[in-house]
Order: C-alpha cells, then structure tokens, then sequence
C-alpha cells in the first residue's frame, strides 16, 4: 500500500524565555487542515508542548546580554525548550513518514531547524521541506548551509505541500509552485492563494495548551496586511491583500473546538483581524448567538487600534472579549511617520477609553531601541501608556531579515545580515549613535516595573 503519511514537525527553541501560552502551531495546523481531506494521513509533531525548559550554558554571544538581564532581574537563564532531538527521531520513525515538513518561522532560531533536518537525516532517509517567513526569505542561503533540507517553500505553504506532496509520491509530474530546491528550477505562483481552510485542531493535544485553567486553541481568520509599517515581515509570506474567512465557517470551526476539546478560549493571530468592520462586526454578532458555549475570545497579537470605534469594542465585549491589546509602537509622531505606523497616540487614547468604558483588560504594546529612537522618546512612550492605566508591553527591537527597515540597518552599519541567531529581542544587538545596550535593557527594566506597580494596584 502507497505510503501517505506526512510529519509536520515545529521544532525546539534555544533562548531566554519562551511564552507558554502561545506555543499553539497553527501553521502547521493550517497545513495539516489541507492536506489530509485530500488523502494524506497528517500528523503534527510540536516538541514545544513540552513548555518546561531546561537551563543550558549561555553561549558566547549571549554572554554580555546574559549580564545586563541578570543586573536587572530580567530572565532566568539559557534555556532549551521542548522535546529532545531523540525523542524527535523516535516520533520520526514511529511514524515512518514519506515526507516531512518542518516550520521555520524566525531566523533567530534556524540552528534547531537545521540540527532537526541533519538529525533525522543521519538516520531515515526522507525528504524535508521547510516552510515560515525565515524559509521564504533566505530560501536560497539555507539551501547551501544545510543540504539535509530538500525543499523550501516561499510564502503560504498549504498549495506549494499538496502540489510536493504529489510531485514526491509520483501523482503530479509538474513541478510545485513556490518551491526552490535542486530538483526543479523556481516557479512562481503570480497569486499568494490561500485556498480557505480549517486548521485540524484534531490532530493536537489540547490538554498542553492552556492560558491559566482554560484549553486555548488558537486560530486565524485570515491573511495578510494591508500596511507597510518597515520593521514587520508579515507581507513576505501573506502579501499585502487582505483575505478573510467565511464567518459561517469560523463559527464551525469555533463551535467544534467547544464541544470535542472543551476549549475555552479562542486566541486569534491574525494581523488585521478588524481590519474590515462590516466582516468583524458580521463575525462579533454571529459570536454572540454561541456565547452559550462560554467562549472568551483575544487576540494576542494584537489588533490595529485605527479601526476601531466604540461599537466595535462593545460588540468585541458582548461576544467574549475579555482583553485588548493593541500596538501603539512608539509615541513619537516623527517615529510613527519613518517606520510606516497607521496608528497614532489619538487611536490608541480612543481605544483605550472605549475600552475601559467597556470593560476589557488593556495592553498596549511597545517598541524599545528603534534606529532612529532616544532614550527620552522610550521613556515618553513607557509613560504615555502608563498614564492610561494599562499594562504596557514592551519588546526589544529585533531585525526582521527583507523588511525594510533590516536593509536599512544593514546599509548602516548596524547590523551584519549574516548573524541570524542575533535576530531576535533578546540579543539586544543593535546600538545606536542614541542608545547603548545598558540604555535598552534598563527601559525594559523600567516597563516591567511599572506593569508589576500597576498589578498590585489593579
Ligand atoms: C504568532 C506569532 C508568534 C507566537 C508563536 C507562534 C507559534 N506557536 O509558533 C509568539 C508570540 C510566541 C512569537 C514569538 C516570536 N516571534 Co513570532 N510571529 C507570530 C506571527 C504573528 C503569526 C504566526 C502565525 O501563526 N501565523 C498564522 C499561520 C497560519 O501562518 P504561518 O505561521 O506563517 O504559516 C504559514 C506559512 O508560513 C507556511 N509555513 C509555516 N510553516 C511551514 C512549514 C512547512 C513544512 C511548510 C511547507 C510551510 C510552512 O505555511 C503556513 C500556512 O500558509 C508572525 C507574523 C506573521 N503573521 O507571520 C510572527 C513572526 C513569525 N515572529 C517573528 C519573530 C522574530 C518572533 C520572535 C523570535 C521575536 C522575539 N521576541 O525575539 C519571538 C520568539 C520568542 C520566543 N522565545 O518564543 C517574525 C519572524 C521573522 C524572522 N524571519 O525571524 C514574524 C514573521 C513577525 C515579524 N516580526 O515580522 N511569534
Ligand atoms: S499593521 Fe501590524 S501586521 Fe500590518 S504591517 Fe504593520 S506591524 Fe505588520
């Protein structure tokens, strides 16, 4: 008998910390939702539901960081996280796979991608094809660092792996579309199609993914990103046209994972999610004509603070909104202006009344060590959100590789292009003609204070 099984593997992390509550893998949930009521047995293998990490020595280069972090009581160590690459190997053979699949989402943490690819490949000879934004962009550099992966897929992966899916078990003799490999030269698929689908939450433990006592699935209703701001990479993979889902299938959707996995709380990743009003107003009603099911509903991502008026929040209140959060960024309009922001202080000063008015948990995220950014502007910023009352969340900036803004820091000096495991906020690796290391980590500092001041108090 032909053998259908695909692995879709989101492999470990190296870092200082990780959020639990979000190590949901929903691309892989995305793909898996497509491929299997095409005929392929599906299987998801998440090494970070094992959320415990275990403290390992700081490498070099973290060395420094390591010392700030510990001078201000930020962190507890180096830590792997998730499932060890033996246990890995055994789900792999186990499973005895035709292909394999492995997300690759941040650049930072490819070395785990790459150890995973060359581990499995030391054992079971199986094609692995990697998909994510790192994979999109740097397709053609991880193709020559680690020749263990045989495929690499650009942007939304769900065609690209039926079309290899086929392509490998001899079903289909065209090449894919949106894949660069040694096996076939490139071919560019002109639309980002995004044929819609159900993730297959089936094919997950919902006991590992929590927020407090509740089982949290999380979910998107749908793709890309209408703005350009110049640090985020979101429109490499999902272009800049905005997609929905039909709400009726979201519902479904919604209504399944209540009643099969007793989950009760819905995160969504999107970007934009109320980028379209009559599309969200449409998805906050038909909610409410489920709120017997108990559903609390975030999205954790956030959402863009200009696209909402009063009754929006409300709505988002009555259908099971708990929380908003936000992305204010800087506070700075020149700073706004130079990186693209559609949001300014107005918006999030609006919202933030609305919600409070409506009763919804605010947080307003932030950036710290912009180029371009003062130390006073991050201090204003922190006190801006402060003075609303909400709980600010701060995150140091990291360069996202083909964004402008990365072009731009490289162009500078700021940056080497070729340090990927630097690209991440807690390498706190980019100084400035305004801000040094030790400026960056004590604001960071001084954000966390401020939230732990304002919790006691709340
Ligand atoms: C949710 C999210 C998270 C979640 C984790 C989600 C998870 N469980 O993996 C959290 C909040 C933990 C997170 C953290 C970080 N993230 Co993040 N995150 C996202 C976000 C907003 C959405 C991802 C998502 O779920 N999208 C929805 C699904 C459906 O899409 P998808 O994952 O892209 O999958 C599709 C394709 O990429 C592709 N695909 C994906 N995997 C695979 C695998 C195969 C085999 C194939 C064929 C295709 C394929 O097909 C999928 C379906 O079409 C993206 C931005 C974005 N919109 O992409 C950033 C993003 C991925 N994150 C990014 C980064 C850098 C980080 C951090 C490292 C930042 C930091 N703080 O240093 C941290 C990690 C910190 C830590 N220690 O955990 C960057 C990555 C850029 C890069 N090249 O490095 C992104 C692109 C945001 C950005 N700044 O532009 N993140
Ligand atoms: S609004 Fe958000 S998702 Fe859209 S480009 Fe800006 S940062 Fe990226």
């Amino acid at each position: 008998m032909k053998n259908t099984r695909i692995l879709l593997i989101q492999p470990p992390l190296e870092d200082f910390y990780i959020t639990s509550c979000r190590t949901y893998p929903l691309g892989l949930a995305f793909l898996a939702g497509y491929l299997k009521p095409h005929g392929y047995d599906v299987k998801i293998f998440n090494a970070l539901e094992r959320r415990q990490g275990r403290q390992i020595p700081v490498p070099a280069e973290f060395s420094a960081v390591h010392k700030l972090f510990s001078a201000y009581g930020l962190y507890s160590g180096y830590k792997y996280f998730g499932y060890s690459g033996e246990t890995i190997l055994r789900a792999v053979k186990e499973y005895d796979p035709f292909l394999i699949g492995i997300n690759s989402n941040c650049t930072a943490y490819f070395e785990q991608v790459k150890k995973t690819a060359q581990l499995i490949k030391k054992y079971v000879q199986v094609p692995i094809v990697i998909g994510g934004h790192h994979a999109t962009v740097l397709g053609p550099e991880i193709l020559q660092l680690c020749p263990e992966i045989d495929y690499v897929v650009c942007g939304e992966g769900e065609i690209p792996l039926l079309e290899l899916a086929g392509f490998i078990s001899g079903n289909r003799s065209a090449p894919p579309h949106n894949i660069l490999s040694a096996d076939f030269p490139f071919n560019a698929s002109p639309e980002s199609a995004w044929p819609e689908t159900t993730p297959g939450h089936d094919l997950l433990n919902h006991s590992r993914y929590r927020l407090g006592k509740k089982n949290l699935v999380s979910t998107a209703a749908g793709r890309g990103c209408s703005h350009a701001c110049t640090f985020c990479g979101v429109q490499k993979v999902s272009g800049n046209k905005m997609r929905f889902r039909r709400t009726d299938a979201l519902i479904e959707e919604i209504t399944d994972c209540a009643l099969k996995y007793h989950v009760q709380v819905i995160n969504f990743e999107d970007d934009n999610l109320s980028f379209s009003r009559g599309w969200f107003m449409d998805f906050l009603a038909r909610a409410q004509e489920i709120k017997n099911y108990n559903i609390e509903y975030c999205a954790m991502n956030g959402i863009c603070a200009d696209t909402l008026d009063e009754e929006i929040v409300y709505s988002m209140k009555q259908a099971g909104f708990r929380t908003l959060n936000i992305s204010l960024i800087a506070e700075s309009s020149r700073l706004q202006k130079q990186y693209n922001r559609p949001v300014n202080t107005r918006h999030i000063k609006n919202a933030v009344t609305w919600a409070k008015k409506h009763d919804l948990f605010t947080t307003v995220y932030l950036i710290i060590g912009l180029p371009g950014q003062t130390k006073k502007e991050i201090l204003d910023t922190i006190n801006f959100v402060d003075n609303l009352g909400v709980l600010i969340g701060p995150s140091v900036f990291y360069p996202v590789p083909a964004t402008v803004l990365f072009e731009k820091c490289v162009q500078d000096g700021l940056i080497n292009r070729n340090t990927w495991n630097q690209f991440r906020s807690t390498a706190v690796n980019m100084e400035t003609e305004y801000l040094n290391r030790n400026d960056i980590v004590e604001c960071l500092a001084k954000a966390r204070e401020l939230n732990l001041k304002k919790k006691i108090s709340l």
